[in-house]
């Protein structure tokens, strides 16, 4: 039934297409509503450990929006969080949380994204508090006849490291899951029953609502932190809403700011800026460059390696192909490597783009290559060693557009492993991504040991 929908939706756009000349905007706007709904229905309960003895007395454990304190600075988010700041005005401290979207041939990724002015974390007894927080929830959706799919599993992050459910090993109110929300520090794991942690065991569920009632009494700082009974607030009695944002409207303005040299939010790409209690600490999941354990710096832009590495077996069959993904702007595509640096050598790659290294013997790797022999390359495919098994020839990245001195760089260096050692044969660097031809073309490597045939594709967002 939804499928008639959406697709009547499709074809009112491309007939829309045909007879307006705003053609990307008006189809960008159906999969933005369909995706927005489909956010929404399987939107998290969040049950969310509430710190009374805070400065603030809770309103530091509010999921808040990025601009909560009507401006786009990232330095004065610690000063500016506090409970008599709120009348002033465009302060907006009611609880938000941000999505994107991206879509296979199989299935859904559904990010959700949580900001938090102030990070709190006290563990033991190291204090590792910060101003601005992030931490995300991924869902994985498989499509089936229905409109909305079926939930299949979830990750979900706890600062550094991250968390792999299965379905049956999460419980849900209908269909959303419950997750765990840390005081403080605001680590995410799934919601098991237990109770609030806190000495006094102080807890609040957010749900999600399309739009937020006028009720007062549905806002945890209005009708609680605000009224000053922030001792009444009980063990995951009640509960208040939170509206979805845009995450992609976030990566947008980033990629935009970083162009325009604008740094006040966003100090770096994906990373906010912030100066109290240590400086620029957090981090979006664009900027995350973390690439041999859990594959975070996939996450925001490749979600199928982040599930892949993250269940194995459970991803085997799943489509690497994207139907729709704007969380990337450029792909490299593979399309094979002459190799004539010896016989019977393993080889792989390492490819760091800027200073990260985000392809490394666990992505790709290829045994017994002999001399002149011409070998495909499928990332994440072959003989790579992290056991991924959902290979593709696309590199997606989600970096800054490179202009004026604001140059991104790709770095290709052919490796062969001998025993326990491993040698450099040659490598190949683009200075700015945007030289590597957007046709099929041989590169030859510095030194001319091997050819790589690539290209570069932008994303027409
Ligand atoms: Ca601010
Ligand atoms: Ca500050
Ligand atoms: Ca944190």
């Amino acid at each position: 039934m939804f499928k008639l929908v959406k697709m009547s939706f499709i074809l009112f756009a491309v007939i829309a297409m045909l007879s307006n000349s705003n053609v990307y905007g008006d189809d960008n706007k159906v999969y933005e509503d369909f995706y927005h709904s489909l956010a929404y229905h399987w939107a998290p309960i969040i049950y969310h450990d509430v710190g009374v003895s805070y400065g603030e007395r809770g309103l530091e454990d509010i999921p808040m929006k990025l601009n909560f304190d009507n401006d786009w600075k990232g330095c004065n988010n610690w000063e500016n969080l506090t409970i008599k700041n709120q009348s002033n005005k465009g302060y907006d401290y009611k609880a938000y949380t941000y999505y994107s979207v991206v879509e296979t041939e199989s299935d859904y990724y559904i990010i959700y994204s949580l900001f938090h002015p102030r990070d709190e974390a006290n563990q033991a007894g190291s204090i590792d508090k910060h101003e601005n927080d992030i931490e995300s929830i991924i869902l994985n959706i498989k499509k089936n006849n229905s409109d909305k799919g079926v939930f299949n599993a979830m990750i979900t992050q706890s600062h550094g490291w991250w968390n792999y459910y299965k379905k049956e090993e999460l419980s849900f109110h209908k269909n959303k899951p419950k997750v765990w929300v840390d005081s403080g520090g605001h680590a995410i794991y799934n919601y098991n029953g237990e109770s609030a942690r806190g000495l006094k065991k102080d807890g609040v569920i957010f749900v999600p609502v399309n739009n937020f009632s006028s009720r007062e009494s549905n806002s945890f700082f209005h009708s609680m932190i605000l009224k000053g009974k922030q001792n009444q607030i009980g063990n995951f009695k009640q509960s208040f809403e939170y509206e979805l944002l845009s995450l992609n409207d976030i990566y947008l303005k980033n990629l935009n700011d970083f162009i325009n040299g604008n740094r006040e939010m966003f100090i770096n790409f994906g990373i906010l800026n912030g100066d109290t209690h240590g400086k620029n600490k957090a981090r979006f999941l664009w900027g995350n460059q973390e690439s041999k354990k859990y594959f975070s710096s996939y996450a925001w832009e490749d979600p199928v390696v982040f599930f892949n590495n993250g269940f194995k077996d459970m991803f085997k069959n799943v489509s690497h192909n994207y139907v729709k993904n704007n969380n990337y702007n450029y792909i490299i595509e593979f399309d094979d490597i002459i190799y004539t640096g010896g016989k019977k050598d393993s080889i792989y790659l390492d490819i760091y783009i800027g200073d990260n290294k985000i392809v490394n013997n666990y992505v790709w790797g290829k045994n017994n290559v002999n001399n002149e022999e011409k070998i495909k390359i499928n990332l994440f495919g072959d003989d790579n060693r992290k056991g991924f098994t959902i290979p593709t020839n696309k590199l997606l990245l989600s970096i800054p557009y490179s202009k004026g001195d604001l140059i991104t760089d790709v770095h290709i260096i052919i490796r062969r492993k001998g025993g326990t050692l491993t040698h450099k044969i040659d490598y190949l660097k683009f200075e700015n991504i945007e030289n590597i031809s957007t046709k099929f073309k041989y590169y030859d490597t510095i030194n001319e040991k091997c050819k790589i045939k690539l290209k570069l594709q932008k994303n027409s967002m």
